[in-house]
């Protein structure tokens, strides 16, 4: 079988130096990058970081959830053959080696689901493993499939009979007819979508020991992923929630054709993984201008699967052949993610791949500066669908707008010209990202405020209203940290602006209703002068938000 026609993405070596600071090397390579959607980062040679996960104790005593794949029907949902020879042996040895009655592990919501003909196709939940156990799993299963699927597998038949391992090129041939002209059931396991915070992280974290231990510098690492997304300069920083999977790292051991099918992250986020050992990861990824096209793209050639599921995208369940989307004009790109190595998608940049073997790879989102008009894209768009979010845009703007602004007081009354405090500089002023960013933001707000019935009651929204948990509309699902209505017929039952008549059914009556803001329009229009630099409005706003004064200087 033939892999796809492809170009490879790009790949970067940083120098020592150049990896000093994760966010700034990531900024210095996006204009190179960034129209190839991801991109591989190869770190320099001294990056060698203690991994926990290779501990002893590890590989015998912690299990973890597996979820069991189709291959075959990754693409095409109708085949229905029979199951293989390999199959049959797997599934025997699977019982053996099956712990305890396995929990249902579906992560990044739900990759289950029931099709109009009662079929159900998803990734159901498979036993659980030890790395030990899944490791000979793992093994046993490519060599069987490699060695002794003559029958059916073009490679195993053209590999020599004492042959070693098939190369990454064969596997991506034989992976893609399975996919798309199967001749037989494959099945395949995936431990994926795994809380580091439940097992374990294959990072060292920081700790009393960790600082004097030689773990110590790669537990400060920013390109230890437990630090990533809230690196100073990443706007997931002012999200207080430890939210799994986006804020927190999720770590995915895979075997042979263990796959993640085609998808954009939440909130068109930038993602990074790195591979922590074993068998190269291949991805394919497509910029993030071509999303549109892409998403067209398998519509047009699974119809049947997106009449059934429109959403089918946010299930994580399909694959499509690269070759097919380049022949419709979509840009897509391959890259082999070998052990030691990150791979870097850019926002809303489709990726999709699978594995070649064992390997443990760990990942997490970030959300540099300039990610910031895609994330807003990103809730205009689930507001539209009504799907809901997983972060606050709202309060990652708004804590990017307040540290912009006590950065310009801070240079201005302090002389305080840190790191830290220049980085906001290039991105406000009259033109800069932030405030156009936010200045469309409020201008959305002031119009949707205007709209509403001015003798209702205005409340300040109480600072801690979502602090432990993001509140939603009720209809919609917006999520509510500007602004909110309730009603006194409905304690904690909330709805956005543009869903306040449709609330409750005190509808007619407004005067049972309540506004709460978190700031009203006055002060959001201080916010956006000061972040177009007039020193007066920096001031204002010091005084009124932050508690900071002339007097302090
Ligand atoms: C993602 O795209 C991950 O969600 C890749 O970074 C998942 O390694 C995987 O399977």
């Amino acid at each position: 079988a033939r892999r796809p026609n492809l170009d490879d993405a790009p790949v970067f070596y940083p120098t020592e130096e150049e990896f000093g600071d994760a966010l700034k090397y990531i900024e210095s390579i996006r204009p190179r990058a960034e129209q190839y959607g991801i991109c591989r980062i190869v770190p320099p040679p001294s990056w060698k970081p203690p991994c926990p996960l290779k501990e002893k104790n590890m590989w015998e005593n912690s299990s973890f959830a597996t979820r069991v794949q189709r291959i075959d029907k990754l693409q095409n949902r109708d085949s229905v053959r029979k199951m293989s020879n390999i199959q049959g042996q797997m599934k025997k040895k699977r019982r053996k080696g099956r712990r305890t009655g396995a929990e249902p592990s579906i992560g990044r919501g739900s990759n289950l689901y029931v099709g109009d003909s009662g079929e159900t196709f998803g990734f159901e939940p498979g036993p659980e493993f030890t790395l030990d156990t899944f490791e000979k799993y793992a093994n046993e299963f490519k060599s069987l499939y490699f060695r002794q699927n003559r029958d059916t597998c073009a490679i195993a038949n053209s590999l020599p009979q004492d042959s070693s391992e098939p190369s990454v090129d064969d596997i991506e041939g034989e992976y893609w007819r399975m996919v798309e002209k199967p001749t037989e059931e494959i099945e395949v396991l995936y431990g994926a979508d795994l809380e580091t915070g439940a097992f374990a992280s294959g990072f060292p974290k920081i700790s009393k020991e960790s600082s004097s231990a030689s773990g110590g510098c790669y537990a400060q690492s920013g390109w230890n992923l437990n630090n990533f997304p809230r690196l100073p300069g990443s706007l997931l920083s002012y999200e207080t929630c430890d939210i799994s999977g986006v804020l927190v790292p999720w770590l995915y051991i895979g075997m042979c054709f263990s796959s993640f099918c085609w998808h954009v992250e939440d909130h068109h986020l930038y993602a990074i993984n790195y591979l922590h050992w074993g068998s190269p990861k291949l991805w394919y990824g497509v910029p993030g201008t071509d999303a549109v096209k892409l998403e067209e793209a398998m519509k047009k050639h699974l119809p049947g699967l997106f009449e059934e599921q429109p959403d089918l995208l946010h299930k994580l369940i399909t694959q499509l052949n690269p070759s097919i989307l380049r022949s419709e004009g979509v840009s897509v790109y391959r890259c082999i993610q070998n052990a030691g190595e990150f791979v870097l998608t850019f926002p809303r940049a489709y990726h999709s791949g699978f594995n070649c073997g064992f390997n443990c790879a760990e990942a997490v989102n970030v959300a540099p500066i300039d990610w910031l008009p895609h994330g807003q894209i990103a809730v205009d768009l689930y507001r539209f669908q009504g799907r809901r979010t997983s972060v606050s845009h709202d309060k990652l703007l708004l804590g990017a707008a307040r540290e912009a602004v006590k950065a310009h007081w801070e240079i201005n009354s302090l002389k305080k010209n840190t790191q830290n405090n220049l980085r906001w500089i290039d991105v406000c002023g009259k033109d800069g990202l932030l405030t156009k960013t936010f200045k469309e933001r409020v201008e959305m707000e002031r119009t949707r405020r205007k709209s509403l019935c001015n003798n209702s009651r205005i409340l300040k929204m109480d600072s801690s209203f979502d602090l432990v948990c993001e509140r939603e509309c009720s209809i919609c699902l917006f999520d509510l940290h500007l602004s909110a209505v309730g009603c006194g017929c409905s304690p904690d039952r909330y709805a956005c602006l543009d869903h306040a008549k449709q609330l409750c059914s005190c509808s007619c009556s407004w005067g049972s209703k309540y506004f709460l803001f978190r700031y009203d329009i006055d002060e959001l229009n201080i916010l956006v002068e000061a972040l177009e630099g007039r020193l007066s409005a920096i001031y204002r706003w010091a005084r009124l938000d932050l508690g900071l004064s002339l007097s302090c200087n």
